[in-house]
């Protein structure tokens, strides 16, 4: 079975309760329930966690290697800071989403700078909670493909 990690990144925890013309009015809980019945629907086992740490991050995706196939990750304002989040991703080499809830390219100049999206599959921005839900989508598209390739190359 494919196991994905989804890592959502600091005060994401906030969500549905500030903010809301930017970020809309779903919680963390909401969109962490919509990928999971999706997780179910595609039979893929999810594990999702939110952290307002850098170095916890930097953890659970060093962890990753430890039996998981892919990543999605929305990093929230370490997007625009985190080399440790990067280089931690870069050093798993694991297919990895990158998720923004809003379009960072139509917002402030600080935020149109990802260190993510150089070492990530794929990014997803501007979609809100569904960003999440296309993501898995994809990766496990991805995924399937890569295993499909393995399977004929060594038959
Ligand atoms: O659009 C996204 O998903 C972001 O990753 C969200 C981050 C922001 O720093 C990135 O530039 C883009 C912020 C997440 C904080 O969410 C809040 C939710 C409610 C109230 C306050 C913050």
């Amino acid at each position: 079975m494919l196991r994905v990690l989804v890592l959502h990144g600091p005060n994401l925890n906030l969500l549905g309760n500030r903010e809301e013309s930017i970020y809309g009015t779903a919680t963390l809980e909401m969109i962490d329930a919509s990928l999971t019945k999706l997780g179910v629907e595609l039979g893929v086992e999810l594990v999702i966690r939110q952290s307002n740490l850098e170095g916890e991050l930097v953890n659970w995706v060093q962890e990753a290697r430890n039996g998981y196939h892919g990543i999605i990750i929305n990093p929230a304002a370490y997007t625009h800071t985190s080399v440790a989040i990067r280089d931690a991703l870069a050093a798993v080499n694991l297919p990895t989403v990158e998720v923004h809830l809003s379009n960072i390219y139509r917002r402030e100049e600080f935020r149109r700078h990802s260190y993510i999206s150089g070492v990530a599959l794929a990014q997803i921005s501007g979609f809100g909670p569904c960003g999440y839900l296309l993501a898995l989508r994809g990766l496990c598209e991805q995924l399937a493909g890569s295993r499909a390739k393995d399977l004929s190359r060594n038959s």
